[in-house]
């Protein structure tokens, strides 16, 4: 027997609701079998405020080697991967491998405001990692960050133009999330002609920590069981609409969002319209 197998190559956050831990909660949910392959631990220490751990590059390679060579990947995706040498090395194993599908999600800074992208490797994520992608997942900062804009995202209209700018880059599709736009949360899907958009309603939470993985990864694992980008990405945004109205607060600062909200609820608010 064999299922379709996804990779995640990502920081570890403790927390358990973003990072690695939220990519592999995820393809279980959609029953991807998931690899893994940490690039730095995510998580305060107490005495020192030290708040992010890098993993050795080494280990990181063999990580991603062991993963690849025992099981293989049907789709991988990126996370944080922090500095320049890591980006440079994983575009490098992605160009080797046979696996079709390329999850890009440009995480830069966490919901906990960790540092999660050094500032000297943004060009090398635009100019190495990007133009290797199937689709990439920036938030309304990422896409203004990417093009190096002072002008923040705001409209709908915004967010399309920043999508079709990205496009130039090298991926085949740019997801634009509007995660952060005032009313419904409206995301801009991009092909390179026509727009995709994926309206959900807002939901009045502060625990989304995770929700931009969570998305990403739940892409990854429908394209990993063959489906297009557009159906991708179509049910991943009915996976993260459930998984913030079902979100949960446990002791401390923004909550996770719940995985298992689509399986156990269903989700009946998005809605997509081509234009
Ligand atoms: O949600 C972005 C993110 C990505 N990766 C890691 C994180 C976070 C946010 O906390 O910790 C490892």
């Amino acid at each position: 027997m064999s299922i379709p197998r996804a990779l995640s190559i990502a920081g570890s956050a403790a927390r358990g609701g973003a990072g690695i831990q939220a990519d592999l909660k995820t393809f279980q949910e959609m029953d991807v079998f998931g690899l893994s392959a940490i690039t730095a631990i995510v998580a305060n220490h107490p005495r020192t405020d030290q708040g992010v751990f890098p993993i050795a590059f080494d280990a990181i390679e063999a990580q991603v080697y062991t993963a690849l060579r025992d099981i293989g990947a049907d789709a991988i995706k990126t996370g944080m991967l922090f500095t320049e040498e890591i980006i440079t090395n994983v575009a490098k194993w992605i160009k080797e491998t046979d696996t079709p599908n390329i999850v890009v999600d440009p995480v830069m800074i966490g919901k906990m405001g960790s540092a999660l992208l050094k500032d000297d490797a943004i060009e090398a994520v635009k100019t190495k990692l990007i133009p290797l992608a199937t689709i990439i997942t920036p938030n309304m900062p990422e896409a203004a960050r990417l093009l190096e804009t002072d002008q923040p995202l705001h409209s709908v209209d915004d967010l399309k133009q920043a999508a079709v700018e990205l496009q130039k880059l090298g991926p085949k599709y740019v997801l634009v999330k509007g995660g952060r736009l005032e009313g419904p949360a409206v995301d801009v899907l991009f092909d390179g002609e026509k727009f995709h958009m994926l309206k959900a309603p807002r939901i009045d939470t502060i625990h989304t920590n995770g929700a931009g993985c969570s998305y990403s990864a739940a892409i990854t694992a429908q394209l990993a069981k063959g489906k297009s980008v557009q159906e991708a990405v179509e049910e991943a945004k009915k996976f993260i609409t459930a998984a913030i109205r079902h979100s949960i607060t446990f002791k401390r600062g923004v909550g996770p969002t719940y995985h298992a909200a689509y399986q156990k609820y269903g989700e009946t608010g998005v809605h997509i319209t081509i234009e």
